[in-house]
């Protein structure tokens, strides 16, 4: 008797799914559409298509770089990844392109329009958006929509209605190219996959104490001293490159250029830094921060985010500003210059002297980039006096209601928020944790998944919560590089990248995500990319042999 209901327990895999509070690994929808668009209506029927046989017509669009190379790369690569037989026993599918506003020479700005509206039916697609950042939007939905079909070898698009937008305006990831260098190559392939995850920023950590991979011709030697050599550097033409291979994805490169701390790898520029030493007064020759009493100083960071600013077009600048206690209190106490500099001002304690490089800061940037948006690092808020103008990046925070009263003390302040706490994808633990997380803290006290973390999730008024622009996926770099980055970052990231899009009503329970998410996966692993199991047990049509 026992034995018999082993036996059927072990061949029903759905009754040990749901024994086992798991998913049933052969439950993936077909035509599923991830992130969740805020309004979508399924029709009832499939309609088969042949890669050969399906027509995108854009107009004078079709001039349009943006969309040819887009389209290029969905019907080449990404549409149709497994081969099947051409046939011609159907008609042509078309897809008709209707851009309201011209063709953008320039990077997408930080207000970019990425609504669009998606009808699919048996007579063909028509995809409407305002802007071309929202056509790119719905060619991947349409591409989701389509989906291979074993039995027949063929493909089959799914007919639907779908309006969609953004919950979110910032939608990004953070990769750090300083702990460990990353092949722009590598860095593509992300921006591939951001794509296809609708997500809209990369913020690009690209140095810090570790190593200076920046090129810059204005002050070679910054690169020389701080490279990790010669084969790790990012040329004109590589940041060139990453920003064009974004810019057709609908994807802004936010540079971030830390300061006074995690500075150890500008030693290359003479008196830049600030000389730290130990107990004894002998020199440790590691410093790491700005030395703020030399007037000098200012004047090459003004020289210096001029060529950022002609580097790199985005409306905004990350200027860093974080883990001041790491550096502030013992390099600056024992150092005789800045105990001179700080009584010649009058400073008594050390946040009055942050608050002074805050404000040198602020000025000099604004004037060399033209007055791009500044943003922060929370510890800058909490410690000094950033221009309410300035956007607070968040990534404190030890548990769930830690995080969001961090969101609301910065947006009682007027300023506007963007998030990371939640998401440190750097973290790694046993399990999904996009869904669920088993830490020792339980449930209640840890974030408990990424998908459960809402950055407008604190109690405010609707002011309030429209300051909070959006979130950032970090991935910092001491344990990763090009061998791990890609299966360390998906599919963990799209589940942010769901929250950041959807609607927040769409997207109250993880487990619901996760059959779209898993087909998400199994697309992503036929179009070629290293994407990390989901959720326990599960297998694709197509894996990596
Ligand atoms: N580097 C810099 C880091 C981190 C930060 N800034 C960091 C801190 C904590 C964790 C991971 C990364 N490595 N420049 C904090 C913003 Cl868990």
């Amino acid at each position: 008797m026992w034995l018999y209901l082993l036996s059927i327990f072990s061949l029903c895999i759905p009754c040990q799914a749901w024994f086992y509070n798991r998913d049933d690994p052969d439950a993936w929808t077909k035509g599923g559409v991830f992130p969740l668009p805020t309004q979508l209506n399924y029709g009832s029927e499939n309609i088969t298509i042949s890669p050969k046989r399906i027509l995108i017509q854009a107009g004078d669009h079709e001039e349009c770089d943006i969309v040819a190379k887009s389209v290029e790369t969905y019907i080449k690569k990404w549409m149709f990844p497994f081969p099947v037989e051409p046939r011609t026993d159907f008609n042509e599918f078309g897809v008709q392109v209707q851009i309201e506003e011209k063709c953008p020479i320039g990077v997408p700005p930080d207000d970019m329009v990425e609504s669009y509206n998606l009808s699919v039916t048996k007579d063909g697609a028509v995809l409407k958006a305002k802007q071309v950042w929202g056509f790119l939007r719905g060619l991947e939905t349409l591409s989701q929509l389509i989906f291979y079909d074993e039995p027949s070898n063929s493909y089959l698009v799914r007919t639907a209605d779908i309006i969609d937008n953004p919950r979110f305006q910032v939608r990004g990831l953070l990769l750090d190219t300083s702990r460990h260098f990353v092949p722009t190559k590598i860095l593509q392939r992300q921006l591939d996959l951001m794509a296809q995850n609708k997500l809209n920023v990369l913020h690009w950590h690209i140095v810090d104490s570790e190593s200076f991979p920046y090129q810059s011709t204005k002050f070679p030697e910054l690169t020389k001293v701080g490279a990790y050599s010669k084969r790790h550097i990012y040329t004109k033409e590589d940041i060139k490159s990453v920003i064009d291979y974004a810019r057709i994805r609908g994807i802004r490169v936010m540079p971030e250029f830390d300061s006074p701390g995690h500075m150890g790898a500008w030693r290359g520029v003479k008196d830049l830094l600030t000389d730290c030493f130990d107990e004894n007064g002998v020199s440790t020759n590691l410093p790491n921060l700005i030395d703020p009493s030399e007037e000098k100083n200012f004047e090459f960071l003004s020289q210096f985010f001029k060529e950022v600013a002609d580097d790199f077009p985005d409306a905004y600048i990350h200027l860093g500003g974080d883990e001041p206690e790491f550096w502030l209190a013992e390099c600056w106490d024992r150092n005789p210059k800045i105990q001179a500099f700080k009584e010649k001002m009058g400073f008594s304690t050390n946040t009055e002297l942050g608050d002074f490089y805050v404000e040198r800061l602020q000025n000099a940037v604004a004037n060399a980039t033209n007055h791009k948006t500044q943003i922060f690092w929370q510890d800058v808020f909490d410690n000094n006096k950033p221009a309410s103008s300035s956007i607070i990046h968040v990534w404190k925070g030890e548990t769930h209601p830690e995080v969001m009263a961090n969101i609301k003390r910065v947006t009682e302040s007027g300023r506007r928020v963007i998030l990371s706490s939640c998401w440190y994808l750097n973290r790694i633990n046993y399990g999904a944790d996009w869904k669920e997380n088993f830490d020792e803290k339980g449930p209640e006290n840890s974030y408990s998944g990424y998908y459960n973390c809402d950055p407008r999730g604190f109690d405010g008024t609707p002011e309030q919560k429209d300051l909070v622009l959006g979130g950032v996926i970090a991935l910092w770099g001491e344990m990763v590089d090009a061998t791990n980055m890609e299966s360390r970052l998906w599919p963990r990231a799209s589940a942010v990248a769901e929250r950041l899009w959807s609607p927040a009503e769409l997207t109250k329970e993880a487990k619901k995500a996760w059959p779209r998410m898993h087909e998400l996966r199994c697309r992503q692993l036929s179009r070629g990319f290293r994407v990390q199991p989901t959720n326990w047990p599960d297998f694709c049509p197509f894996e990596w042999s």
